[in-house]
């Protein structure tokens, strides 16, 4: 049985309800009239509990710290997808029909083999299982036994070009399916992007599973990146597109909330985010909260990618 916490609305309320509120009300405004003011005026999403569960999980395993799995029934109930909902409890249930087969990720930009890959393609480059800590910025983490490959191997068979420097990342678009999306606050498709060098270190890789099964639509199936040393956002679900590009992409967070979210977003317990101090984290599954790690606990692999430059300035 999953037991049912209170956690604060501050992490699960949406940002347009605390942020520019002044494009809010605008895009608002301009989707359904001024109806909607009212209906807006205030933080109206209601604390909602987070599945919890306790002890080492069923598999008895733990990350390269010691600290066991999140228990699965957590992991695919307890998720932020916001073209499905921002209501973390609502995804896995609106996403459930979501049609992740058959599917195609088109490769180009500055590379010279561009090629598309279905799914099978995707599978041959062999999947492992990376057992990582997720970190989400609004400062609850768990532990994820992933199935994927790393990234890597899908960039060097289209071979990146001199000029490119960053890799830029589309989730798929699909409004009549996913009824976040009709929210014209974000600006769809969801959009990330890592430096060329991030996205060729050994820890980043495509996910296509958890939990060794496929993974399920709301946890971004049937093909999602993983990140581990920033937080969660960076992890985009449900890719269709990944481009080879010259200049720093911009992102739906970097467009939709400029202060609050940056490009590199590198797990920092020394930099607040505006709304949510990034020092401590609730582990779900566990009481109380435990200190955030120096790049979510991955210093020692990540840390040289960012010499000489101010981590405080980079979320
Ligand atoms: N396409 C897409 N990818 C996304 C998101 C999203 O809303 N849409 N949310 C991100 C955030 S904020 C987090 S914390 C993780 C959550 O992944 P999980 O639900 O599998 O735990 O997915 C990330 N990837
Ligand atoms: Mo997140």
């Amino acid at each position: 049985m999953l037991r049912l916490p209170k956690i604060p609305s501050s992490e699960i309320t949406p940002p347009e309800l605390f942020y520019n509120r002044r494009r809010f009300l605008k895009t608002m405004a301009a989707a359904v009239g001024g109806l909607a003011l009212a209906a807006c005026a205030g933080p109206t999403a209601a604390p909602t509990p987070a599945p919890a569960t306790t002890g080492a999980g069923p598999t008895g395993k733990t990350d390269e710290l010691g600290d066991p799995l999140t228990d699965r029934e957590a992991i695919l109930n307890y998720n932020n997808y916001f073209e499905f909902s921002t209501n973390k409890q609502a995804v896995a249930r609106l996403a459930a029909d979501f049609p992740t087969s058959p599917w195609q990720v088109q490769v180009g930009g500055l590379v010279n083999k561009p090629r598309v890959f279905d799914l099978d393609d995707l599978r041959r480059f062999g999947l492992e299982e990376r057992i990582y800590r997720l970190r989400c910025v609004e400062a609850w983490s768990m532990v994820i036994p992933w199935l994927g490959f790393p990234l890597r191997k899908l960039l060097e068979t289209v071979e990146p070009t001199s000029q490119a420097r960053y890799v830029r990342f589309e989730a798929v678009y699909d409004p009549d399916r996913m009824p976040g999306q009709r929210n014209t606050w974000y600006e769809w498709p969801y959009v990330e992007g890592l430096r060329l060098d991030e996205a060729m270190h050994d820890l980043t890789i495509l996910a296509m599973g958890l939990y060794g099964e496929p993974l399920a639509p709301q946890n971004g199936a049937p093909v999602r990146l993983v990140v581990p040393w920033k937080y969660g956002f960076k992890s985009i679900k449900a890719i269709v597109k990944i481009d080879l590009v010259a200049e720093q992409p911009s992102s739906l967070w970097m467009i939709a909330a400029p202060h609050e979210y940056g490009f590199y977003a590198n797990v920092n317990p020394d930099v607040p985010h505006p709304r949510w101090s990034q020092r401590t984290e609730r582990r779900i599954g566990e009481l109380g909260r435990r200190e955030t790690l120096p790049f979510n606990g991955y210093a020692e692999q990540v840390a040289h990618l960012y010499a000489g430059m101010d981590l405080r300035k980079y979320y």
